[in-house]
């Protein structure tokens, strides 16, 4: 599904957020050490390769709520963005800490002169955040950033489920067909 805000393109699709070429750069769902772990942060080190750890161990530990930026290594993206979310109960408050994530990774890809960025579903695996609320955290942040962002003409969110995909899709609708 796709819609348009301020010219930008945001898209919702079902698929593997390292498997979308078409991207400047993916968002990371990072732990705070930024190591390959599990969920979309083993997948993206898997496919990245040895170099993308290396790259991060300097730039570690970052907190809830923060983006930092590396190169792509072996990803066909140019780079990629790593957000810590908010683990689910523990890290408050949560809904700021996510919103926080997505409004670091797109002013990240401003000061880079980015056009694409694909978000995955932050914090709604390991770590718990039910994916109704973070997807309205998730599409609200996006759009309310997006006035002030010159270079991003595109913005992917990245489901792996179906259900997570309509959730989206249903939540991207409410907000562009507001009552
Ligand atoms: N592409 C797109 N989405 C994916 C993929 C993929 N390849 N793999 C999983 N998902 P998670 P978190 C979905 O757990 O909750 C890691 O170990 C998944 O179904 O990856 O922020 C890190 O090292 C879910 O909907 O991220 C951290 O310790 C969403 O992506 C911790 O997990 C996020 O799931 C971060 O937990």
């Amino acid at each position: 599904m796709k819609r348009w805000q301020d010219n930008v393109c945001i898209e919702c699709v079902q698929g593997d957020i390292t498997q979308q070429p078409d991207m400047d750069a993916i968002v990371n769902a990072a732990n705070g050490a930024l190591l390959p772990g599990g969920g979309v942060c083993g997948a993206i080190h898997r496919a990245a390769g040895p170099g993308l750890a290396q790259e991060c161990r300097p730039l570690a530990p970052i907190r809830p709520g923060q983006a930092v930026i590396t190169g792509g290594h072996r990803l066909p993206n140019a780079h990629v963005i790593h957000c810590l979310g908010p683990v689910y109960g523990v890290d408050e408050p949560a809904d700021i800490l996510l919103a926080s994530c997505y409004r670091e990774a797109m002013t990240l890809c401003e000061q880079h002169g980015l056009l694409s960025v694909a978000f995955p579903a932050i914090s709604t695996g390991i770590f718990g955040y039910p994916v109704e609320p973070a997807a309205q955290v998730a599409i609200n942040t996006v759009l309310t950033t997006l006035p002030a962002c010159s270079s991003l003409k595109r913005v992917r969110f990245v489901l792996f489920s179906d259900a997570d995909l309509a959730c989206y899709q249903r939540v991207l609708n409410e907000w562009k067909n507001p009552g």
